[in-house]
């Protein structure tokens, strides 16, 4: 490798390759119980469940390992309740016109409407904002590179890491999210592009019914 750089020894978990194999389609089996969640139970979840995912996380790659990313965690009924409103907002304006016929078909599978009790509800919210550039020690301005794909990256850890503590998501994406920056006490530098909702299905919840594309469809090998 080029560079005068540090290294470490990898610390690295060596599997047999059945290991490897049952590992990777448990796995999948997991992951593939995820389902997108909207109707949320207000059931308490612990903060350090919510550090833990986070943690999870932040340990995503990243371009230049430059972890280009703020989480912000809204447990706050006050808090919600202006993030609620400000959403709504938005996403009545989106509805009402502003999406565009098209963009309203594709979503009609969904049964979304601009009406977000969830963003109340549910016991978190997590704000999930890409810092478009970094700052340095003197205020300089400090270039990201790849910070949509790293910040894309940590939010499916995040979601992983949640789902695998036995919490549901949705990742909302009420337009524009400018909002999320004042709220949140957020930099310009910053643009929120997820806000996270996180917490446990309402009893009897319920799901579109929507499937994944067959597996030969998504993948090729070469
Ligand atoms: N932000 C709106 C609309 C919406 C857009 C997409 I793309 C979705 O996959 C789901 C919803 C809303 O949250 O209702």
């Amino acid at each position: 490798m080029a560079g005068d750089h540090a290294t470490i020894p990898l610390a690295f978990a060596a599997l047999s390759p059945d290991e490897s194999l049952s590992r990777a389609k448990a796995f999948a089996e997991k992951l593939k119980t995820r389902r997108t969640v909207r109707d949320y139970s207000a059931e308490p979840v612990a903060r350090e469940v919510i550090e833990a995912a986070i943690a999870a996380a932040a340990s995503a790659p990243s371009g230049a390992n430059q972890q280009p990313w703020t989480f912000v965690a809204i447990g706050d009924p006050d808090v919600k309740a202006r993030i609620r409103a400000a959403a709504e907002a938005e996403e009545k304006a989106f509805y009402d016109g502003r999406a565009g016929e098209e963009w309203l078909e594709a979503l009609s599978i969904l049964g979304t409407d601009w009406k977000k009790p969830f963003l109340e509800t549910a016991p978190w919210l997590i704000a999930i904002f890409q810092q478009r550039w970094g700052v340095g020690p003197k205020g300089e301005r400090i270039k990201h590179y790849y910070a949509p794909e790293s910040v894309g990256i940590a939010t499916g850890f995040l979601i992983a890491a949640l789902h695998e503590a036995g919490l549901a998501t949705l990742t909302h994406t009420p337009s524009p999210m400018g909002f999320l920056n004042e709220i949140c006490g957020r930099p310009d530098n910053e643009k929120a592009v997820i806000l996270l909702v996180v917490g446990r299905p309402a009893p009897g919840c319920r799901v579109p019914d929507i499937e994944k594309k067959p597996f030969t469809e998504i993948a090729r090998f070469i």
